[in-house]
Parts: C-alpha cells; structure tokens; sequence
C-alpha cells in the first residue's frame, strides 16, 4: 500500500520552513463522519512521523474512528531528528498529516505542543498555521472544571533515557539471553574463565529502567502541583499511565498519553469531564467483536451471500 521508495520532491528536512510543509491528498481516502465517536478531548503524542517505528496504519484508523472538540498533539508528532538523517515519509505519514489539517478545517481545536524530536517547530510557538495552534505548553480546563496542565515532558529528563526499551524486555528475549549467556559461559569455561550472568546485568538495567518511569511520574506531578493545577498531561517516555500523586496535602494527576511506536494509545476526556486511557488495538478488537455479533444475528444464521 505504502512505498517506501516513493520520492518525496519537497525539502522535507527543512522542518524550520513549516508554513510550507507540503501535504498532498491522502492515498487512503477518509471514511464518512457518522461513524466516529466523538470525545470532548483528545490527546495524543510521539507519534514520529518519518520513522519506521511510527505504527501509521493504526493511527490513521483511530483519526477516521474519533472526532473531538479538541484535540491536543502533545509532542514528538514529526521527528526531525531522523529526518535529518534520511528522509523517510511513506504515504501514510502524508495521510496522517493530512487527516489532521482536515480535522482544523472542520471545527476541532488543534494545539500542537512540540517535543524534543521536534524542537524545531518549538520557535513557531505563539503562532498558527492551517488552523493548528503551536504552544510550548498550554493549560486545559475539563468540563468539571478540574485545570491540567498540558507539555511534552522532555523538560524533566535531565539524561536522556537511552536503554529505555529495556523496560519492555519481554520473556521471548529473557530466553534468548539465556541461551545465548549459556553459550557465552560455555567458552568461558573451555577458556578457563569465571561465570559471567548476562542475565543480572539485564535485570539490573530493566530495574533502573522501571525506577526511572516511576520517578519521572513523580517529578512531573510535584511540578504541577507546585504550579497549582490540578493535574498534568505529558507524554515523551512512551508510557501511558494515569497516577494520583499527594503533594503537600493536596492530590494531582499524572496523565501520560502513551505512544504510537508501541503502545498506541490515546488520552481522551468523556463530555462529563471522566478520563480515559485508550489501548487503540483493544478498541480495534472490541469493535469487530460487535460487527460479528450484528453479522450473526441478522438472517438464519449463515453466512452472506457474496
Ligand atoms: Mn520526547
């Protein structure tokens, strides 16, 4: 569906030049409106466009499936720095652009809150371009009037989490390395060399990893509250979470929008102001369960005919 080799003949690398980020039509036409449900507020963010990572194809069904009042792009949406490196922007990136331009043509209040892979578009804030609002951070009052405070979150890691993957690591790579430190240990010893554990190094590494979230939670939630809201939202270490941190007696939402590289969540808020978590795939899975169950009820039982 998409080509990777396409050529792309605007200047994509030159993100500073945003006005005249070229968007052509989509490849994959946008479905019709009735179908989409419809949230007072939508946040999503570290999307990286212009990466193989970017889960696009799920994204662009979640933008046909929702509508909001509001929808905020909390960050790391383009990432610049790959492109920099070698452009990459396959046809469902454009159409994901695309998708959201239309989304401002047609009424939804876009604010675009650049991270820190796209710290570039960060000296357009104040500004507006195709309808979207560009701010370095933005407040966000619910409709029960709680106020949440809305960033990217870069702003708190003081070192780059780079072996932030290594809290993902899974059983099947677990097994993997043990295999592959019993082969090690295996020459060691033919060797005549001590016992090495890969496996406690790894352990050591997806601990600090999990410790890191954890205390990046914490941080960005006594920064709100110390700024007097009631709550934050942020994204950037691509996990989505809700916690309910207490500072000096007072309590204070930790929101985090998750991601589309791994996760693919969205964070949205009900019209009575409650918020939710979304795990995209879940909703996927949930409404072909509903489609089966509209297809077997109707007729005798057997299957349409073609
Ligand atoms: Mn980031």
């Amino acid at each position: 569906m998409t080509n990777e080799t396409d050529a792309f003949d605007g200047d994509l690398a030159d993100l500073t030049n945003i006005a005249a980020f070229p968007v052509r039509q989509p490849t994959v036409p946008e479905p019709e409106i009735g179908e989409r449900k419809c949230y007072r507020t939508i946040w999503i963010s570290d999307v990286h466009l212009g990466t193989r990572g970017c889960n696009a194809d799920l994204l662009i069904d979640f933008l046909d499936h929702t509508d909001s009042e509001t929808m905020y792009l909390v960050g790391d949406i383009i990432d610049g720095w790959r492109l920099k490196k070698k452009v990459y922007w396959p046809d469902a990136h454009n159409d994901i652009v695309w998708r959201v331009l239309k989304r401002a043509k047609r009424g939804t209040r876009i604010v675009y809150i650049p991270g820190n892979h796209d710290e570039m578009v960060r000296q357009f804030s104040g500004m507006h371009f195709g309808g979207v609002e560009i701010q370095r951070a933005a407040f966000h009052t619910t409709a029960d009037g709680r106020k949440l405070m809305v960033l990217h979150g870069d702003e708190f890691d003081a070192v780059m989490l780079a072996h932030r993957w290594l809290a993902f690591v899974g059983d099947a790579l677990y097994t993997l390395m043990m295999g592959l430190s019993r082969w090690v240990n295996s020459v060691r010893q033919a060797l005549g060399l001590s016992y090495w554990s890969l496996s406690k190094v790894a352990k050591h590494k997806v601990k600090n990893a999990v410790e890191f979230i954890g205390r990046y939670e914490e941080v960005v939630a006594r920064a709100a509250a110390e700024r007097g809201v009631d709550g934050v939202v942020c994204g950037h270490i691509h996990t989505a979470e809700f916690r309910e941190f207490s500072h000096n007696g007072k309590s204070v939402e930790y929101w985090n929008d998750g991601d589309w590289v791994e996760g693919c969540n969205a964070l949205v808020e009900h019209f009575d102001g409650r918020m939710e978590i979304l795990h995209w795939p879940d909703e996927i899975a949930r409404r072909n369960r509903g489609q089966d169950q509209v297809d077997g009820a109707s007729g005798d039982g057997s299957l349409a005919a073609a």
